[in-house]
């Protein structure tokens, strides 16, 4: 075991900060501060520091458990992986192929995506694998491959930030998701910058802003309309810039001048002097960004919205030059990676597309496979989940807690209860490892090596700090058990060097080019940008490594001819309007001290005596309407079902709307409540926007 400390990445947030670890007795580690990360430099939020606790053995698994007359009960692992090779053959010839499900996560590493899409293309033969990031950032993408031919969260570091002029902020509460990264947006501010924030909610990162727009939520993509109709009116347009960089112009501004900024403010409830302002701002400087999150991406129009919102940099000169641009803030630890190697429902390693004949030919030949025998594209996640126990009948689950964490979730949880077979590979005994058959216990961040891409698109190298206890093994070691013990004896390392020397070479050539990158360079490079080919640039010497690719579209876009493509959108309500039934907007997000659905931050007593639970963010009107007081039981029920949950009394919430965190399982869920309804392309849920009605309950 290593006594010095070992610098790697937090096991949380798409930041992806930098930390030391030093092993202490007792078989964790204690985080120290690394300053030579230029991300964090050093600062962390509650939750990477306390990432540790989630190590102690007082709360992970680490022993198989086997479900036996209706409760888990420890097994061993031959015992376990046998009785899960038999479950999924058996399917596999009652119910074809297909018949097998496979759901993976945004936090998994680089390696363990590649390997869990390979499991699933290979050795199941089958097309129904997607993940968790489809709930998170696949409207963004969706809109950044249209626009300009490929999508990378961020297109430059965060370090440019503080070097532009002014930053829209749409629907992010970083000062909650990502609080490190603020320092960024206060250096806007001292270097004479401004911020935009829109929210529904003055958050505490709207509190930052120069100009805080509170939309009702789901009418962000009026919003962008309404801007842009202004930027047209007022000559703010790059007409150049339109002209020798741009495609679809015409119909974006036709689309644009219908939205009245009077109208656009009946929509949103932001006036027109506000809106007014925002132009003001965003067109003053020579250079300025737009950042969206998951306000205005979570939404059943998530793709046209963020489109919408790309239009507008486009209009203006803002992207794909210097110190301006369209990003996207991704929120996993590998929310980035994760998309791009191959356990998304219609894509190959490297970013490639499942149903392009050169990519199938490309990737099959790496794995030594017929490129006929690879399946086509499956069913989006929620699609994939509401399908469980009808034609998918056994599903083998890695790196999500979809009980918690899907729309519409009593739903999900039902048709989870519906299947012959459930695998859960996880830390700790989630609320969906409850439900499974099998559920077997991996290894976790500190105690494996694995690469991440940060949002910022920079690979980085997590290493492997202390050995991981007696009976864990790691999801590597999973599928090559599974995989030999299914008749594929090669293929599947458990060697996360050897799984990423193979990702290379499946993702050379491809949008998400891995092939320059080595651990040798991620250790010695502190990260580094993709694409990097293998071969150097044109202009540096033969022989020299490709340096990696920190800033995109400077010189062109990433279309087949280099331009980039408005977006010809339009307004369209939400799927889900109030009615005088249920006459209140739900929305929903997160707080600072839980994660996601607070599997592993629920454990943490730190975090949970800061978070300890549910609640229902609403207006004094609303409260007073209601007749209930601060902390106070609350109902909020929508078509979907009901939840309860104490009340947190605020003016900084529109008076139409209430705010629920979804952390928590249980009576207080918030995705008991919200509304499945999918955007026709990226197929993400609205998240962001349901009708309820509020009930007081008497106690
Ligand atoms: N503490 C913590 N940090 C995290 C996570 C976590 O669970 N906890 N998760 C990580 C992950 S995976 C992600 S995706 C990111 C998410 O990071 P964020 O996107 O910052 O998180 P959210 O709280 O989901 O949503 C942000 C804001 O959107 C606002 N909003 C709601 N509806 C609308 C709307 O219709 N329009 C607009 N414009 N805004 C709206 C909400 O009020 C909220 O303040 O955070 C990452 N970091
Ligand atoms: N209402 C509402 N719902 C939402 C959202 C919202 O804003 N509002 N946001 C959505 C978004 S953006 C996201 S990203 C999802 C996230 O929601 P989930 O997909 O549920 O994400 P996590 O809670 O991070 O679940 C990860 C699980 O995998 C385990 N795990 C962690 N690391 C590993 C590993 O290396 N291997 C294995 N095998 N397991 C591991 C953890 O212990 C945990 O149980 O929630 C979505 N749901
Ligand atoms: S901001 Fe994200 S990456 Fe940084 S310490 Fe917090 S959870 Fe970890
Ligand atoms: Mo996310």
């Amino acid at each position: 075991m290593q006594t010095s400390a070992t610098p790697t990445h937090c096991p949380y947030c798409a930041l992806q900060c930098g930390m030391n670890l030093t092993p202490v007795p007792g078989g964790t580690v204690e985080v120290s501060e690394r300053a030579d990360f230029p991300v964090n430099r050093g600062a962390l939020c509650g939750k990477g520091r306390t990432a540790p606790a989630v190590l102690s053995n007082r709360v992970r698994l680490t022993t198989p458990l086997v479900r036996e007359g209706g409760t888990l009960v420890p097994a061993g692992w031959d015992e376990a992986l046998d009785r899960i090779s038999e479950g999924l053959r058996r399917t596999r010839t009652e119910h074809g192929p297909d018949g097998v499900g496979v759901f993976g996560g945004g936090g998994l590493t680089n390696e363990k995506a590649y390997a869990l899409g390979k499991f699933a293309r290979v050795v199941l033969g089958t097309s129904q694998i997607d993940y968790n990031g489809r709930f998170c950032m696949s409207s963004a993408a969706a809109a950044g491959t249209k626009a300009f031919g490929l999508d990378r969260g961020l297109p430059f570091p965060l370090e440019d930030i503080p070097r532009t002029g002014c930053v829209i902020l749409v629907g992010s509460n970083l000062a909650e998701t990502m609080p490190p990264a603020l320092r960024f947006f206060s250096e806007l501010k001292e270097n004479g910058g401004t911020l935009i924030v829109v929210d529904p909610r003055r958050t505490r990162t709207a509190e930052q802003a120069d100009l805080h727009l509170a939309p009702r939520p789901g009418t962000d993509l009026a919003l962008a309309l309404g801007l842009l109709h202004l930027v047209v009116a007022e000559g703010h347009v790059d007409e150049a810039y339109v002209q020798e960089r741009t495609d679809g112009w015409e119909e974006a501004r036709a689309a644009a001048m219908a939205h009245w900024p009077e109208q656009v403010e009946r929509i949103t409830g932001v006036s027109v002097p506000q809106l007014r302002e925002a132009v003001r701002l965003f067109c003053a400087p020579e250079e300025a960004m737009v950042l969206t999150a998951r306000g205005p991406e979570q939404q059943s129009k998530g793709t046209d919205t963020v489109g919408a919102w790309i239009n507008l940099c486009l209009a203006t000169g803002r992207a794909g030059r210097p110190r301006s641009g369209y990003g996207c803030l991704t929120g996993q630890g590998n929310g980035q990676g994760g998309r791009e190697h191959g356990q998304k429902a219609d894509q190959l390693p490297g970013y490639r597309k499942l149903d392009d004949p050169a990519a199938r030919r490309h990737v099959a030949e790496v794995w030594g496979v017929d490129p006929d025998a690879l399946p086509g594209p499956g069913r989006s996640a929620y699609e994939l989940l509401d399908a469980l126990g009808t034609d998918i009948r056994a599903l083998l689950l890695m790196g999500s807690n979809p009980v918690v964490s899907a729309p519409r979730a009593a739903h999900v949880e039902g048709r989870i209860r519906s299947l012959d077979l459930l695998v859960v590979c996880d830390i700790v005994l989630s609320e969906t490892a409850a439900l499974a058959d099998v559920v077997l216990p991996v290894t976790q961040w500190a105690e494996e090596t694995g690469t991440t891409t940060s949002l910022e698109g920079r690979v980085l190298l997590r290493r492997q700090a202390i050995t991981a206890p007696e009976g864990v093994r790691s999801d590597l070691e999973v599928l090559h058990e599974l995989a030999d013990r299914l008749g594929v004896e090669k293929g599947f390392p458990t060697d996360p060097e050897e799984v990423f020397e193979e990702l290379r070479r499946a993702s050379a050539g491809g949008p998400a080019d891995y092939s320059g990158i080595t651990y040798r360079r991620l250790a010695e490079e502190n990260g580094v940008f993709w694409p990097c080919p293998q071969d150097s640039p044109d202009e540096e010497p033969a022989g020299s490594v490709h340096p990696g690719t920190p800033r995109l579209f400077l010189d062109r876009f990433a279309t087949a001819d280099g331009r980039a493509r408005f977006a010809p959108v339009s307004h369209r309500a939400i799927a889900e309007e109030p009615d005088e039934e249920y006459p209140v907007l739900l929305t929903t997000g997160r707080v600072v001290a839980q994660y996601q659905s607070g599997a592993q931050t629920r454990r943490v007593e730190e975090l949970n005596a800061a978070a300890p639970g549910p609640f229902v963010e609403l207006h004094p009107r609303l409260a007073a309407r209601l007749g209930a007081a601060e902390g106070d039981p609350v109902a909020v029920v929508s078509r979907r079902g009901r939840a309860v949950a104490p009340a947190r009394i605020t003016t900084a919430i529109r008076p139409d709307t209430v705010f629920m965190p979804f952390h928590w399982p249980g009576e207080g869920r918030a995705n008991t409540l919200t509304n499945p309804a999918l955007d026709p392309t990226s197929k993400m849920p609205e998240f962001k926007a349901c009708a309820v009605r509020l009930e007081a309950v008497r106690t």
